[in-house]
């Protein structure tokens, strides 16, 4: 499986991204150099100035100097905004820009989502298309199978937060392909995979019919999931950039592919399917302790530097992907790119690789091949004690806000006071 890390097409994809999201607004926080009577009046008059339109005004106590007052706002897109912005920058004390811009002239916190509705604005914008495969893929030269990733790549384009996502009628070729894959992993998972793992994975066969002869529907596990830990489905048409993919996690969303591998390689895709993700994903995002777990991941990179979120996705790629833990003082394997290949599940468990404590400031920068086994593992002691070291390490991050996220209304709440 090749899952990329951030790379020349995140910064291209981020730049057309800008232009396509132009309707979004920006936020600025900012601080009147005086703190005198009706100086927050003299501000707003450089929006009013430059015909820019105010969404949302706060006030509130200011996170870096004490006893002083700061301003959020939330300028509606059109009017002179950049002009408005040096205006205000002028007469502030300091002044910071929240906005969909990723790479611009403003020095700005990257948009990050901040409700789970907002995981619409990106889920369709992916990396490598869902639908147009490379040269080496094995389906390259298949039209038939061309066009059926054409039929999931649409209904993933399509989807929208709180629709049901469509059920799909696989074909007897496509569920010939599961059952190979699914008959010979499920060998492995008694001896192989962790307690968790081997819990919930009979409650899947029971919920949501995960049978040899049947590919279960993404509707189905979402809503075995929300039951177990609020964690939901979102089709996608491919992959998404790392700083996307994260931040829907923030949420308890987890963004999965719907199609499945080419039926001439049965044991190998060279990307994501509907194999790895609900043999390899899904079961453990019904267990609580992962679920926080991957969610702190997730809030930890919400806003943060290109550089941080490489380091977090590195994080996740030792965990979420390539996970061992140690269990009744034994070495179990959590990741799902190692619970979803036979090959590798057995060779994670061999005296070969190389293990090494979870550690995210050292982890987060250890780098890794992506087409062959890995030959580092990093051991986790439990799903708890990763969340908190995720959750120390993201202390560390610089950010201008720290971020809470809002069960009752699946937001995060920005405001901030360190
Ligand atoms: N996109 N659709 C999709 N699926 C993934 O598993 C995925 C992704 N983008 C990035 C990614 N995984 C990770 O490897 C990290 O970069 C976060
Ligand atoms: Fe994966």
């Amino acid at each position: 499986m090749v899952i990329t890390g951030n790379n020349i097409h995140d910064s291209v994809e981020r730049k057309l991204s800008f232009k396509s999201e132009d309707n979004a607004s920006i936020w600025l926080i900012f601080a009147p150099k005086t703190d005198a009577v009706g100086s927050l009046a003299s501000c707003l008059n450089f929006f009013t100035k430059h015909n820019v339109y105010l969404v949302h005004i706060e006030s509130r106590s200011s996170t870096r100097v004490q006893s002083k007052y700061e301003f959020v706002v939330e300028c509606a897109p059109g009017g002179d905004l950049k002009q408005a912005i040096q205006n205000l920058q002028q007469n502030s004390s300091y002044l910071n820009i929240i906005s969909r811009a990723y790479e611009n002239d403003l020095g700005t916190t990257p948009w990050f989502p901040q409700k789970i509705r907002d995981l619409d604005y990106f889920s369709n914008h992916i990396l490598s298309c869902g639908s147009e495969l490379n040269a080496d893929h094995p389906g390259f030269t298949d039209t038939n199978y061309r066009a059926r990733r054409k039929y999931f790549a649409d209904i993933a384009l399509k989807y929208k937060h709180g629709h049901p996502i469509p059920i799909v009628e696989y074909t007897d070729e496509e569920k010939k392909t599961w059952g190979i894959v699914f008959n010979q992993l499920i060998r492995l998972y008694p001896t192989h995979a962790c307690r968790e793992f081997n819990y919930i994975f009979p409650l899947l066969m029971q919920n949501c019919n995960y049978r040899e002869d049947n590919i279960p529907q993404l509707e189905d596990i979402s809503n075995f999931l929300k039951d177990s830990t609020g964690f939901t489905v979102r089709p996608v048409a491919g992959l998404l950039a790392s700083r996307d993919f994260l931040a829907g996690l923030a949420f308890r969303v987890y963004h999965s592919t719907q199609y499945i591998r080419h039926p001439s390689k049965p044991f190998y895709t060279p990307e994501p399917d509907i194999c790895h993700e609900v043999l390899g994903h899904v079961p453990l995002f019904a267990d609580p302790d992962f679920a926080a777990f991957s969610q702190q991941i997730g809030l930890a990179s919400l806003g943060v530097s290109d550089d941080y979120i490489m380091k977090l996705a590195t994080c996740y790629w030792f965990t979420v992907e390539f996970g061992l833990c140690r269990q009744k003082g034994k070495i179990k394997a959590y990741g799902a790119g190692l619970l979803s290949s036979y090959g590798e599940l057995e060779y994670c468990l061999s005296d070969k690789p190389e293990l090494r404590p979870f550690e995210p400031i050292k982890t987060g920068e250890q780098s890794y091949p992506i087409t062959e086994y890995q030959p580092v593992y990093y051991v986790a002691e439990s799903f708890e004690d990763a969340k908190n070291k995720i959750l120390e390490y993201s202390q560390t991050i610089p950010r201008d806000f720290t971020v809470q996220y809002n069960p009752y209304t699946q937001a995060v709440d920005l405001i901030t006071s360190k």
